[in-house]
């Protein structure tokens, strides 16, 4: 049927049509009423902030007549509407988040770490086996870095690609037969960042079931249009996208966002082009509001004109639906009033349901803790602080486990020579409270781990020695072949197999969907990975050089590193990013910033395997987890022999485990990558000077050696020396950090523990730039000579 462009997939008479219009109705106002009442909860102190969907329901709720089951979105803060009318989020969900409650079963989105306004659906059961995607509308865990939920929309479209063009086994939960599409929603605004254009060129090339939203209200905060776009108009700017007869490319729609039947016909027409024909769609909506303003963060009238506002007020487009429904006589106007203080009704009680399930746990403790600082008050003689305490937590303003704890443990230290089985129950008390309410603000920064186990590769007495590469080139072929959800992506993958061709022939055994070539562009090939994985596949995506990491390390830190944390473990991208590095040549093409890597990915496993074989057994170790990790394979070891191992691709290395590579008794080296071959020739020179190295391998850097081996190799010789070849202070100051505070090494030591590292700048060009830059075996040998010297001077006179 076609009433007023209302043209969704079955067929319904009138009445049917009329009853969907005010279900319509009832939504959006009851998300605009919660909003209202949501910002005022924050201007109450009861929630930190509140960014809201206020002025942008009208386009969601047209949207939703075409979201299927299988579906997935990947959009921003303002989408709350899409998600009432889909049942996902109910009013008390809404409040709930904004009071930070930690309970999943209130605040089923990422149990108060996430501020509200961001959103997601479960894809994982609680054991960690996937649920069924196909039974369900899906949403990608929202972040706030404005754009960055971009790169993983190109991700989750591709995955319908792949899933409609090859033949993969068990993936009924996932697809069928790749019609799924992938809604992406963005504010016009943050379409001015370097990541949607990246993202919309790439979904340009690839051809994917993507419908790209714009909500278009003029400004980003403050900043109005002619700041922001050229043009002022985001699908002016990209009509060169545009598809003609003769060349692929976008459907570009513009529709007014106030205006119901347009908008229903604008996304009936984009889902038919998506879904069937796999065409990318970006929905312009224009002429939007922000009824509240930006956020809870100031108000509108600072920045816009009177024109404006007043434009603003008589094009709400819940007003404007109303107007809408009235005159084309689809409800009278006694009966839409009566809705909208229903809706004031609901919202107001879901509010005070929502604080009292967020109150009631916090003033059980609070009652027990006072209960306990009683019981002592009674026991004790001088009770002059415990008094003052209990009269702190009488005439508490907010009640929440912070000022609980903090008033008890700031006590703890005032009433130190107080001796009584009441202080021993309340410090007991204090240690259970806050063991218990730790894990819901820290748990599940990784996914649930699966221990790696190690399974050696083996050698026949004939095995060859090759180049490295073959051996991870064959150990991928082994693992294509096995596993029918591997994809292997990135710039020069697949017709040439690789800059180092690791991946040398495999384009042509598996073809281009599953070994294939990419753009120039690392943020969206970590898009592509991680939205990819959301949806069942495993893919691994390629870097291709260590330094080119900064170009997508925002979204692998905003992203993939926080998803299984942000939304409490409920969904995972088991992404793998293989990438090479470690000494190379010159400022762009050998820098080790493991430092930064380090502080900026915790979430994701940091592994750096010093050869071939060790990375394929990493890999293969991998495949087998659901947790997402960066491989960084040694640069110069591509070419370095190895021996064939008889079982490629079933051995394993076991991850976040050291391994020794040389046996010594005098002095601890650590180190990983490529600096290991120079520690490993300089422990050879220091042999000669009577000096016995023991020098391990730390292999992965997060996890950091789980079963805390390095301590026992300096509990033998006391002594350490770390070499690193990432800049001072950084992955060397890490691992220091590691051994002191989670393997105790400082009692241990004879000596000061040494740091070898590369100097400060980026490496210079050049043989005699890495010999100046980087720590070389000179260095090591010096260093912990000079160590040797000044622990036993007489056995080791000083060489300077
Ligand atoms: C990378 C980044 N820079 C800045 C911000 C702060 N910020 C949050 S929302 C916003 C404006 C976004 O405007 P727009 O995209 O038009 O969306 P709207 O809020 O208007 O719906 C800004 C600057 C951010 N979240 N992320
Ligand atoms: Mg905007």
């Amino acid at each position: 049927m076609s009433q007023s462009g209302l043209n969704i997939s079955k067929k319904i008479n009138y009445n049917q049509y009329k009853k969907l219009v005010i279900q319509d109705f009832k939504t959006i106002v009851l998300s605009r009423e919660c909003s209202i009442i949501g910002r005022r909860e924050v201007f109450l102190g009861k929630g930190k902030f509140g960014i809201f969907g206020d002025g942008k329901e009208l386009p969601q709720i047209a949207m939703n007549h075409f979201f299927k089951n299988g579906d997935f979105r990947s959009g921003y803060y303002r989408d709350q509407t899409l998600l009432m009318a889909q049942g996902i989020l109910n009013p008390e969900n809404f409040f709930a988040a904004l009071y930070a409650h930690t309970d999943l079963d209130y605040e089923p989105m990422s149990g108060g770490r996430q501020m509200g306004g961001h959103f997601l659906t479960k894809s994982l059961n609680e054991d960690g086996t996937w649920r069924d995607l196909m039974k369900q509308k899906n949403h990608s865990s929202d972040v706030s870095p404005t754009a960055s939920q971009m790169p993983r929309l190109v991700g989750l479209a591709q995955a319908s690609k792949v899933y409609r063009n090859i033949k993969i086994s068990k993936s009924k939960k996932f697809s069928d037969n790749g019609n799924e599409i992938a809604w992406g929603t963005i504010g016009n605004a943050s379409t001015s960042e370097g990541m949607f254009f990246e993202a919309i060129n790439a979904a340009g090339v690839l051809q994917i079931p993507m419908i790209m939203s714009v909500w278009d209200d003029e400004y980003g905060i403050s900043v109005p249009n002619d700041l922001q776009t050229t043009k002022s108009s985001i699908s002016e700017v990209l009509s060169g996208f545009e598809k003609t007869s003769k060349k692929d490319g976008f459907e570009i729609i513009r529709v007014n966002g106030w205006d119901y039947p347009a908008l229903i016909r604008a996304y009936s027409k984009a889902e038919k082009i998506a879904r069937i024909d796999h065409i990318p769609v970006i929905v312009h909506v224009v002429e939007l509001t922000q009824p509240l303003g930006h956020s809870s963060s100031g108000s509108h009238e600072r920045y816009k004109s009177d024109k404006r506002l007043k434009w603003e007020n008589e094009h709400d487009c819940n007003l404007k639906f109303k107007d809408w429904i009235i005159s084309n006589n689809i409800c009278d106007i006694q009966t839409l009033n009566k809705i909208e203080l229903d809706a004031i009704e609901v919202a107001r009680k879901s509010k005070l349901t929502a604080w009292k399930n967020y109150q009631n746990p916090i003033k059980i403790e609070l009652e027990r803790m006072k209960t306990h600082l009683k019981n002592m008050y009674e026991a004790s003689s001088d009770s002059k602080q415990i008094k003052l305490a209990i009269s702190k937590l009488n005439n508490l303003s907010v009640i929440e486990y912070r000022e609980i704890l903090s008033i008890a443990r700031s006590l703890v230290p005032l009433i130190s020579g107080f001796n009584h089985q009441t202080k021993k129950d309340f410090i007991n008390y204090i240690k259970t409270l806050s063991q218990n309410l730790q894990p819901k603000f820290s748990s599940k920064l990784y996914s649930k781990e699966i221990k790696s186990e190690l399974i050696k590769p083996q050698y026949s007495n004939d095995s060859k020695l090759v180049d490295g590469r073959i051996i991870l080139r064959d150990n991928f072929d082994y693992l294509l072949s096995k596993n029918d959800k591997l994809l292997i992506f990135g710039e020069d993958c697949g017709k040439i197999g690789g800059v180092n061709q690791g991946l040398e022939g495999l384009q042509d055994k598996y073809g281009e969907i599953r070994v294939s070539d990419t753009g120039i562009r690392e943020a969206t090939i970590i898009g592509q990975g991680i939205g990819m994985a959301l949806r069942g596949l495993r893919p691994i995506a390629e870097i291709q050089y260590l330094d080119y990491m900064l170009y997508c390390i925002q979204i692998l830190s905003d992203d993939l590193a926080s998803l299984s944390y942000r939304t409490h473990g409920q969904q995972v991208a088991p992404l793998i990013i293989r990438t090479r590095g470690h000494r190379l040549e010159g400022i762009w093409h050998s820098g080790s910033p493991m430092g930064g890597m380090i502080n900026l990915l915790r979430g994701i496993y940091l592994l750096t395997p010093r050869n071939m074989t060790v990375a394929a057994g990493m890999y293969n170790s991998l495949l087998k987890m659901n947790q997402p990790a960066v491989v960084i394979e040694t640069l110069n070891a591509y070419r370095l022999k190895e021996r064939v191992p008889s079982n490629m691709g079933v051995f394993t290395y076991p991850i976040g485990e050291i391994e020794i590579l040389k046996q010594g008794g005098d002095i601890t080296i650590i180190s990983y990558g490529a600096t290991l071959q120079i520690v490993l020739e300089a422990s050879n020179e220091l042999q000669k000077l009577n000096i016995n190295a023991e020098v391990i391998d730390i292999q992965s850097l997060i996890p950091f050696d789980l079963s805390k081996q390095i301590k026992e190799s300096i509990k033998k010789t006391n002594k350490l020396l770390i070499v690193d070849e990432d800049m001072p202070g950084g992955g060397s100051a890490y691992i220091l950090q590691q051994l002191l505070d989670d393997q105790n090494i400082y009692n241990l030591l004879d000596s000061e523990p040494k740091l070898l590292s590369a100097k400060e700048h980026r490496p210079a060009y050049g043989t005699d730039g890495d010999y100046f830059s980087k720590p070389n075996i000179n260095d090591v040998v010096e260093e912990v000579y000079q160590l040797m010297n000044e622990f036993n001077p007489e056995k080791f006179p000083s060489i300077f």
